[in-house]
């Protein structure tokens, strides 16, 4: 199984190792050819090197579109070394051996990360690099590749180990990772072509990602996961430095994401606890110590075993709150040093420092599978503002309602439909998810809301003076009466029902302030 390296192709853009990948390969006495750029990196460095031109007795043509597509370069590659007719084929041909494929690519998803303009991006799609790379991988059984020099280190280990020979088992890894990165260099140069054609959704996609993690399991034990990231590096749960605590499950990823997502809205300092996907307590205050004793008190239960974001550097006295409770997740752009020290008291609560916040504005894509497909859409990035809002009942809501509805609708926007949020003095009071009808929703908001206020000691229920955030319309009156018995003066919701006449009578009726914000934030 083992393969001796005698000659090696290096072909590199990125130069990162490439010295010293040269000096350990001509220490095993290694026949190095290589390419215009490379030959001149390793020849500078006082190596010996075969430019690929006097090798094949062929000239590198057209500003370098041709250097290594040649058959004496690709037959060294593929031919089988236990095969007589290829080797027949080699001696006729004069076809030396290649045993070793160093190639990393043209940069182009770098190029068009830099905003390069069309021809440039073009120019810089690599043909003859992946072509030695799945030539090379392809023959794996005599041909080691490599196309990553994180990878030069294992491979010189093997040669240093095994007499300049590699093992069947790490070429084989190697040539899995070889394709790897030849389907993603094409999906990244498909999907800028389709982007180029102005469509949002191209008639064929290409998806690349890039194993993070591969989990201890899904959503329940009995199911594998693994997590990837889309490199796009927005922050958050798939880029956020884990400083402590138990790996990431897949359901903590979630959850970690749901929290990330919605504590990203609020200009203000802001806590979001989540559980099962859905916030059970959000708050904004000047403060964040109020702001967490706020949002804890929306949902004192359902906290336990929950998932805490915050949209500051986590304090200190906060961090001595958290770990009187038993959670499973801390995320946060950063926290003190002193916050840290204490959540270390808790070795099992796993802490995040996501070093930025997303910007709940951007535009972006989301997928979903579905039994033989999958959905496509962008990213929910709608954004209220008061001048957003529009009063349908005679009385208007005062400023305080104001700052409290939109706030409200926000977090709606982050709850499983059907949602409903009531919320007071910047915190929701009671959360309502996932109900198939709007009417439950509100019931269950307005039930959590009166038992958390009661475990508080309260007499009245905090939902009485609050206000109510609906994600979709009423289709009926029914669920905005249920909120008026429940204490709330005030409702934001988006409008648009064929009944929006009696929905908007019945709130009047009440006394209630009513506006529409003209936009829904369905969320399943
Ligand atoms: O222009 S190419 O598509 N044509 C080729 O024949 C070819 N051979 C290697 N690009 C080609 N390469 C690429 O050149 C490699 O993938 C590598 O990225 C780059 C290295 O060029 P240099 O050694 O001149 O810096």
């Amino acid at each position: 199984d083992l393969a001796r390296i005698q000659r090696a192709l290096i072909s590199v853009s990125d130069k990162e190792g490439l010295v010293e990948l040269g000096k350990a390969l001509a220490a095993h006495g290694v026949e190095i050819l290589s390419t215009g750029g490379s030959a001149k990196s390793l020849r500078d460095a006082g190596l010996k090197v075969v430019e690929v031109s006097d090798h094949t007795g062929f000239p590198e043509i057209m500003d370098g579109r041709v250097k290594t597509l040649q058959p004496s370069i690709h037959g060294g590659i593929l031919a089988r070394r236990t095969d007589a007719g290829h080797q027949k084929a080699m001696s006729d041909h004069k076809i030396a051996g290649i045993d070793l494929v160093v190639v990393n690519l043209y940069p182009f998803e770098a190029t068009v990360a830099r905003g390069a303009d069309f021809p440039t991006c073009v120019e810089n799609i690599d043909i003859g690099g992946p072509a030695l790379i799945r030539a090379s991988a392809k023959n794996h059984d005599f041909v080691t590749v490599v196309v990553d020099p994180k990878d030069y280190a294992p491979v010189l280990q093997e040669l240093e180990a095994n007499k300049g020979a590699t093992t069947l088992k790490l070429r084989r890894t190697l040539a899995a990772k070889a394709y790897a990165r030849t389907a993603s260099y094409d999906s990244a140069i498909a999907n800028w072509f389709a982007g180029q054609e102005g469509e949002t959704f191209p008639e064929r996609l290409t998806l690349s990602a890039e194993r993070v993690q591969t989990l201890r399991y899904g959503e329940n034990p009995h199911q594998k996961a693994a997590f990837y990231s889309d490199g796009s590096k927005r922050p958050g749960v798939a880029t956020a430095r884990m400083v402590q605590g138990k790996e990431l499950s897949y359901n903590n990823i979630g959850d970690t994401e749901s929290a990330y997502e919605c504590v990203a809205e609020f200009a203000e300092s802001a806590i979001v606890v989540v559980k099962h996907a859905n916030p059970c307590g959000v708050a904004v205050d000047a403060d964040q110590f109020t702001a967490y004793q706020k949002a804890y008190a929306c949902d004192p239960v359902s906290i336990f075993g929950g998932i805490v974001a915050v949209n500051r550097t986590l304090e200190a006295k906060v961090a001595a709150e958290l770990v009187k409770l038993f959670l499973e997740v801390v995320i946060a752009p950063d926290a003190t040093p002193e916050a840290l020290a204490i959540l270390a008291t808790k070795k099992n609560v796993r802490v995040l420092l996501a070093g930025a916040l997303p910007d709940p504005t951007t535009a972006g894509m989301t997928l979903k599978s579905v039994a033989g497909g999958y959905l496509f859409q962008t990213r929910d990035n709608g954004h209220l503002t008061k001048a957003d809002l529009k009063v349908v009942t005679k009385r208007s809501p005062t400023a305080k309602e104001l700052d409290d509805l939109l706030f409200a609708f926000t977090v709606c926007k982050h709850v499983k439909s059907n949602a409903i949020v009531y919320a007071k003095d910047g915190a929701t009071v009671g959360v309502g998810a996932g109900q198939m009808n709007r009417r439950d929703s509100s019931r269950i908001a307005a039930i959590r809301a009166a038992e958390s206020g009661e475990a508080a000691g309260l007499k009245v229920s905090p939902a009485v003076g609050s206000v109510v955030a609906s994600d979709a319309f009423f289709p009926f009156a029914d669920g905005l009466l249920a909120a008026a018995e429940a204490g709330a003066t005030a409702i934001i919701q988006p409008g648009g029902s064929m009944r929006d006449k009696e929905v908007i009578d019945a709130a009047d009726e009440k006394g209630l302030a009513m506006v529409f914000t003209g936009m829904r934030h369905f969320r399943h």
